[in-house]
């Protein structure tokens, strides 16, 4: 057995899952960060290179790796693609005025590269605490899934989610590990 398998199978006995947290600039993938680890999320500045984080849930641990969106950071995205498990794709849902662009990044930069094939995708539409409408709220998921294309971009309907969340009261955000969580990789 090579050693690369070796590691592979470790990994897997581990529970570790290798997310990337990816999207524009400002979408708020920092402070779902530091909310999901628990860390003070009034101190965050834009995210410069990459960080990595580690969170224990449940009997998984997953390593977070956090990389600036800036548009000049995003061509070293593909240096992190290898071992990915799940990309979670954050949206800004008080900019809907850049879903084109994110559409474009989304699809260039996740969906069509190689080494991303048959990886689980997580759409999470941030900031749901400045939308106090509910339909409003429903209606602004319909736009993000029509818009972002994702039913015909990634066929394979158990590869993908979309879910409404809160980076700031951290609503919707244990749904996002629970769905990580209890795929199969
Ligand atoms: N109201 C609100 N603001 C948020 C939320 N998440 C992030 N922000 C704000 O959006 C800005 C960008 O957040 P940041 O985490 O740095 O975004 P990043 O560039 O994607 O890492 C900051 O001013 C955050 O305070 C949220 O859920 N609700
Ligand atoms: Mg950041």
């Amino acid at each position: 057995m090579g050693l690369l398998s070796i590691i592979k199978k470790q990994k897997i006995k581990d529970n570790e899952i290798r997310v990337l947290i990816l999207g524009l600039d400002n979408s708020g993938k920092t402070t779902i960060i530091k909310n999901m680890l628990q860390e003070d999320i009034n101190t965050i500045s834009p995210t410069m290179g990459f960080q990595i984080n580690t969170l224990v849930y449940g009997d998984h641990t997953l390593n977070i790796w956090d990389i600036g969106g800036q548009t000049t950071l995003r061509s070293f995205w593909g240096n992190y693609f290898d071992k990915t498990n799940v990309v979670v794709w954050v949206v800004d849902c008080v900019s809907l005025e850049r879903l084109n662009e994110s559409y474009n990044e989304l699809r260039e930069k996740v969906i069509l590269q190689d080494r991303l094939t048959g990886i689980y995708l997580t759409i999470v539409i941030n900031k749901i605490d400045l939308i106090s409408n509910k339909e409003e709220l429903s209606h602004i998921k319909q736009t993000v899934i029509e818009l972002l294309d994702l039913e015909s971009q990634i066929p394979q309907s158990d590869k993908w989610h979309v879910q409404l969340v809160s980076g700031k009261s951290g609503e919707g955000l244990d749904e996002v590990l629970e769905w990580i969580t209890s795929r199969s990789y």
